[in-house]
């Protein structure tokens, strides 16, 4: 019998029924987002040569104090429900939802789209945060939402605190920055009731959130197209390859079938976007965006960072102990 036969047997018995589900940015590729290591198409190989000290650069707080630019332009493409909508594996999550067999998501994504999908609040803990509240960096004051949104997706610039001056950004768990409580309390609660974790789409690089697979006492299934835990004979199974291909196999199997939905999105923002060549718009021009940003910051501030191997290696030893 194959994994997914076996896995499947899991859940038909009735011995996986509160499925906690560990994911990252492996499951957003196939909705056209690109993750951050997969080499080639990562945001870190891509990120770094348009003037970024090094690719980490963009989600720290001080580099966003001196340099907002590199993040706004990654907000204004990211936006949650404007361009890029749930994969198949989104929906398979809702799905589990749905038929009561899910604990809890613990997503490492900032893109919303388990949101999207209709995944209910009480069952998804955003890990890194998300783009529906913002506050200041420098006084931690609430900003209204929909005016950051407006500034940053309609305009593409930096929103500024009307207490304070300084810049405001949603509230995304930047590097050094805690992860909400919510993550803390509701783990304790989940790791002794979990019967089987699913671990999707992640490096498992990022702590504390890479630390979950060690937490659980039961079985776990890694969905990925990379190796990243250990396999215990007997109790893990690996999935390799893409999880949406793997997951609609999954379904097939079971029987379950995902009707297709709407996803909610803000008509206004469509027609934004679309007065914007918004659809038009790549990956590639993203880039090219963090590009002008970046240079255009770097020619009136003259910062003199360049690219170099030893800085990014310094910068992704900094992300695998900033988020705590
Ligand atoms: P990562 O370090 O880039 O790892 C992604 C993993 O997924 C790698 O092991 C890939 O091989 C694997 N992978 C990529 N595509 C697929 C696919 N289609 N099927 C199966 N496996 C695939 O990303 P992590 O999530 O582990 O790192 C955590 C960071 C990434 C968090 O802080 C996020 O905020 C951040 N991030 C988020 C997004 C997003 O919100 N979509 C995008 C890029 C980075």
């Amino acid at each position: 019998m194959g994994e997914l036969e076996q896995l499947a047997k899991l859940i038909e018995s009735g011995k996986a029924k509160r499925i906690l589900v560990l994911c990252g940015a492996g499951v957003s590729t196939g909705a056209g987002i690109p993750d951050f290591r997969s080499p080639g198409t990562g945001l870190y190989d891509n990120l770094q040569k348009y003037g970024l000290p090094y690719p980490e650069a963009i989600f720290e707080v001080n580099y966003y104090r001196k340099k907002p630019g590199a993040f706004v332009s990654l907000a204004h493409e990211l936006w949650p429900g404007i361009k890029f909508q749930p994969t198949l594996t989104h929906r398979f999550l809702k799905l589990l939802s749905d038929k009561g067999l899910l604990l809890r998501i613990y997503s490492q994504n900032i893109d919303g789209l388990e949101f999207l999908a209709g995944i209910p609040d009480d069952k998804l803990v955003e890990c890194h945060g998300h783009f529906r509240t913002a506050s200041c960096i420098d006084c931690g004051n609430a900003a209204n939402a929909e005016e950051v949104k407006e500034t940053i997706v309609r305009d593409g610039k930096t929103p500024t605190c009307n207490y304070c001056g300084g810049n405001v950004k949603p509230d995304i768990v930047f590097f050094g920055e805690g992860l909400p409580d919510r993550f803390h309390r509701l783990l304790k609660q989940d790791i002794p009731k979990a019967d089987l974790l699913l671990v999707m789409g992640t490096s498992l690089q990022v702590a504390p959130v890479s630390m979950i697979p060690n937490m659980v006492r039961c079985n776990r299934v890694l969905f990925n197209r990379d190796l990243v835990m250990k396999i215990r004979k007997g109790r893990d199974m690996f999935v390799p390859g893409n999880c949406d291909a793997n997951i609609q196999k999954f379904l097939d199997i079971l029987g379950w079938t995902i009707v297709p939905t709407t996803t909610p999105t803000d008509k206004t923002e469509e027609k934004e976007e679309s007065t914007d060549n918004g659809d038009e718009e790549n990956i590639e021009k993203l880039f090219a965006k963090i590009e002008i940003n970046a240079v255009e910051k770097q020619g009136q501030k003259n910062s003199g960072t360049s690219s170099s191997s030893g800085k990014k290696d310094e910068g992704k030893e900094k992300e695998k102990v900033a988020r705590k």
